[in-house]
């Protein structure tokens, strides 16, 4: 049997469960649990020493974590194609943009939802979003002939990624500007896979 800690909400959880779909892979239990940084969940501490989600627990061996780890074990596991050989390097560099993404976008809320309201500090709000507007506007300059080839694990990250920024960023209006991303993001989106991981 294996089990995925996993959130709803979470934009990394939400890579593995996409790569789960994509692959035909509906022998994983998933395990909702609530946890954050001030607050790990007594099951994720024990199954991921720095008490982050997505981990994976299984009985043949160790649980494993984390999102890229977790989604390259599950593509080895279906014989999938989600890395191919011939741009490997492309691909693992753009899930790495997607995740740098995510890490902004979530410490985001962190911030303004865990940290006590007096540590709160703008100046560096502002600049992790600055990340984000940074790598979203390489995606748009040099990602695009790459994100309109055969799917693979580098799309499925940065359709998570843009995912999360609609779901806890709203206000943020990150296609302004990016018809390009706009325009992938829009067809991504509708894939089956995506439509049954919408963030709640
Ligand atoms: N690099 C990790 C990041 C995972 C992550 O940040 N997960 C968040 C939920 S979206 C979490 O568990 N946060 C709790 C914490 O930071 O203690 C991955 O790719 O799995």
């Amino acid at each position: 049997m294996i089990t995925l800690l996993s959130s709803p909400a979470s934009p990394f959880v939400r890579k593995v469960r996409v790569v789960l779909l994509e692959t035909g892979q509906d022998d994983v239990a998933l395990q909702e649990v609530t946890t954050t940084p001030m607050a790990t969940a007594p099951e994720v501490a024990a199954a991921n020493p720095v008490g982050k989600i997505p981990a994976l627990m299984r009985d043949d061996g160790p649980a494993i974590y984390d999102s890229r780890v977790i989604c390259r074990y599950l593509n080895a596991r279906a014989a999938a194609d989600l890395y191919p050989e011939s741009h490997i390097w492309e691909t693992l560099t753009l899930e790495a943009t997607a995740d740098g993404i995510m890490d902004a976008a979530v410490i985001s809320v962190y911030e303004k939802r865990v940290r006590p309201e007096e540590f709160r500090y703008q100046p560096w709000l502002d600049a992790q979003w600055a990340k984000v507007t940074h790598a979203l506007d390489a995606l748009e300059a040099r990602w695009m002939s790459h994100l309109h080839g055969p799917v693979d694990m580098g799309h499925i990250a940065i359709g998570c990624a843009l995912g999360y920024l609609d779901f806890r960023h709203p206000d943020k209006d990150w296609r302004t500007g990016r018809d390009s991303l706009t325009a992938w993001e829009a067809k991504f989106a509708d894939r089956a896979a995506m439509r049954a991981t919408l963030p709640l």
